[in-house]
């Protein structure tokens, strides 16, 4: 089977409100639908999610856009085929831009399971019919309305609550939301904001009884997180510090944290991801799946690799009716009052894909056909 045509859209989430992190504040949320139509007629869609700016990672949407143009839709566009794994390796010479190739490995796990009348769960080798969610919560201006927020999404069933911190923003947060509301699964994400001298920070974290403590120090640095991991009895979680296989590995040899967080599109896609979490299962690290605030389109790949075995804490995978208004699938998921989210059992993608809004949201778009691929020059 080849792959006829790789169609890249620029489409805007349309944000309800703004969502504040230790750097700096999400507003907009453009994102980068590919959707890929194979010569025999058959369309898959993936998602490429990096946030905005280069801030959470070097990629932003208008790199995904002009790295799946120029180069990753001419490296596969006209070519044969056969799984997912072979586009892997037909991009593999392109160094990096791991959220672009993830959207186009993602389009033909959408066919690939739709071929062979499965679920991507069960392409997955996923175990579990509905896992656990947890809730992200950003930085607010008073205390008391994230203490609200606590309430509502533990209300709501939400399995672990996780507060973005920042200096100004974090021991003394964290100690409020114990006096509130007690022993619950409470979790902190720092977003890379600190270094080793905040010292004082960390052992009053410490002593908090959180399930980890995620992404404090720099993202280009594991051999700190190892030092820190060594003075701290919480484990620390890595986010932005694994990009890969190889990044998992090394943090795994050097004790750097004792949970990790696999987001499909940091890692480089499904394939990546579940390599990923095979080794941290081997080396008796529990994993979970963290979101980007992905459309339900990324968010459908994501949900179904958390139902392998050991993503064994809740996800970051609140529905995008949170934070948009409108999901590109429609019906989208929902968190089920016991904090779970179903996984989908229907063969592709488990939901269906709302291309009428996907096109009324659209704000640019690239197209790469066979012709035109063959004409371009990769040597
Ligand atoms: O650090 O986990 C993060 C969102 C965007 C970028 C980075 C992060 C996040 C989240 C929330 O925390 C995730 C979500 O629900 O998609
Ligand atoms: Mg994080």
């Amino acid at each position: 089977m080849k792959i006829a045509r790789l169609e890249a859209l620029l489409v805007d989430l349309r944000m309800k409100k703004p969502f504040r992190v230790s750097f700096g504040q999400l507003r907009a949320r453009p994102t980068v639908i590919v959707r890929l139509t194979m010569d025999d007629g058959r369309v898959g869609y993936g998602e490429a999610a990096p946030l905005p700016e280069p801030s959470y990672c070097a990629e932003t949407p208008d790199t995904c856009m002009h790295v799946l143009e120029r180069y990753l839709g001419p490296s596969v566009v006209g070519r044969d085929v056969a799984e997912p794994r072979d586009a892997v390796r037909l991009m593999s010479w392109v160094r990096g831009h791991h959220f672009a190739k993830t959207a186009v490995e993602c389009a033909l796990w959408h066919i690939h399971a739709a071929a062979r009348d499965r679920s991507l769960s069960a392409c997955f080798g996923g175990t579990r019919t509905s896992i656990p969610v947890g809730e992200s919560l950003g930085i607010h201006d008073q205390l008391e309305s994230l203490l609200e927020e606590v309430e509502l999404r533990l209300s709501q069933g939400f399995r672990r609550i996780k507060l973005k911190v920042a200096p100004g923003w974090d021991v003394q947060v964290v100690r409020a939301v114990r006096r509130r509301f007690g022993e619950i699964a409470l979790t902190v994400d720092a977003n890379s904001a600190y270094d080793l001298e905040s010292g004082e920070v960390f052992v009053q974290l410490d002593d908090a009884g959180l399930q980890m403590i995620e992404q404090p120090l720099a993202d280009d640095d594991l051999s700190d997180h190892a030092i820190l991991q060594a003075k701290l009895r919480t484990p620390i979680c890595l986010d932005e510090s694994v990009h890969s296989v190889a990044d998992a590995k090394a943090a795994l040899a050097l004790g750097s944290c004792r949970v990790m967080n696999i987001k499909t599109g940091r890692v480089g896609g499904p394939l990546a991801a579940m390599e990923i979490h095979d080794r941290c299962r081997d080396a008796g690290v529990p994993v979970w799946m963290g979101g980007m605030f992905e459309s339900g389109i990324g968010r459908a790949f994501n949900l179904a690799l958390a139902s392998l075995p050991n993503f064994s804490l809740p996800a970051d995978m609140s529905p995008a009716e949170f934070y948009f208004d409108g999901d590109l699938v429609d019906p989208s998921f929902r968190v089920e009052a016991d904090g779970t989210i179903r996984v989908p059992q229907a063969p592709g993608l488990g939901f269906p894909v709302d291309e009428e809004r996907i096109r009324r949201q659209t704000q640019s778009k690239v197209d790469v056909t066979a012709d035109m691929a063959a004409r371009i020059d990769l040597s």
